[in-house]
């Protein structure tokens, strides 16, 4: 099962995701659920979340769990990610996550999460009380790791699946696992751009006017360069381009290689 994910998240309707231990941020955003009863007591996954928020660069995850008895019971997960997107999970780069969560407090459960490599070097440990506590349901968590320290940029495309810690329970998704390109959308000042094309439209008109050809041919070339790359820097349409010249590239290397 592998679910591709190209759209960027950057509507102005979503509200930014925040690692509180309240859910309502989550409402409509990506997902994957799983069934009840193929997991032990505590870990046995429900549904799994993931997004990024506007400008700024960590990758977002909520588990939900079906409510275990007692409530209180630990929930002990591994989040793997295959980072070089080659469907192995044990390349140097790709990574994994410990996440821990004790629903114990009233109203909020702590959460810990290690990032390891495959190598098993710690790169990274974040916590919180991001968690529901026993005083509700006990059932969902929420997370953040840096993209940083998972060393992946945005619009790359990665693979994950969530697995039960002692790797014999439950797994979600069942089978396979998830794809995803992750980009949190920069947004840019729209005025400033808006500013910047007028007076490039006003002396270029003014130059067209009193006809200094060198000047306004200069102008508009070097002032049109500019405003694309305004418009188009860190943008998906930017990580796309420099994804695809990338592979050309490569695909090209590789016929030259194999041709000698
Ligand atoms: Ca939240
Ligand atoms: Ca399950
Ligand atoms: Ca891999």
């Amino acid at each position: 099962m592998s679910v591709i994910w190209l759209f960027p998240p950057g509507s102005w309707l979503v509200p930014n995701l925040q690692l509180d231990g309240q859910f309502g941020d989550w409402r409509g955003r990506t997902s994957l659920s799983d069934p009840a009863g193929d997991g032990r007591s505590g870990n046995d996954f429900k549904k799994l979340s993931w997004a990024t928020n506007e400008n700024e660069g960590r990758l977002y995850f909520m588990i939900e769990r079906y409510l275990p008895e007692p409530r209180g019971h630990r929930m002990e997960c591994c989040l793997f990610f295959d980072l070089n997107n080659n469907g192995k999970y044990t390349d140097k780069v790709d990574k994994y996550a410990q996440i821990f969560y004790r629903p114990q407090g009233l109203q909020k459960g702590d959460v810990t999460v290690y990032l390891y490599s495959m190598e098993g070097e710690l790169k990274g440990k974040y916590g919180g009380r991001w968690g529901e506590g026993t005083g509700s349901g006990t059932s969902r968590v929420e997370f953040a790791i840096p993209m940083e320290d998972l060393e992946v940029y945005p619009a790359q495309f990665l693979r994950f699946y969530l697995a039960d810690i002692s790797g014999r329970s439950d797994r979600l998704p069942d089978q396979g696992d998830i794809q995803w390109a992750p980009f949190p959308v920069v947004s840019k000042s729209r005025p400033t751009i808006t500013a910047g094309c007028l007076l490039w439209l006003a002396v270029t008109i003014f130059l067209y006017h009193h006809r200094l050809w060198i000047l306004y041919y200069i102008w508009a070339a070097v002032g049109l360069c500019c405003l694309l790359v305004l418009l188009f820097h860190a943008s998906l349409v930017e990580y796309r381009l420099e994804q695809y010249t990338s592979l050309i590239l490569h695909h090209t290397l590789n016929i030259k290689y194999m041709g000698d």
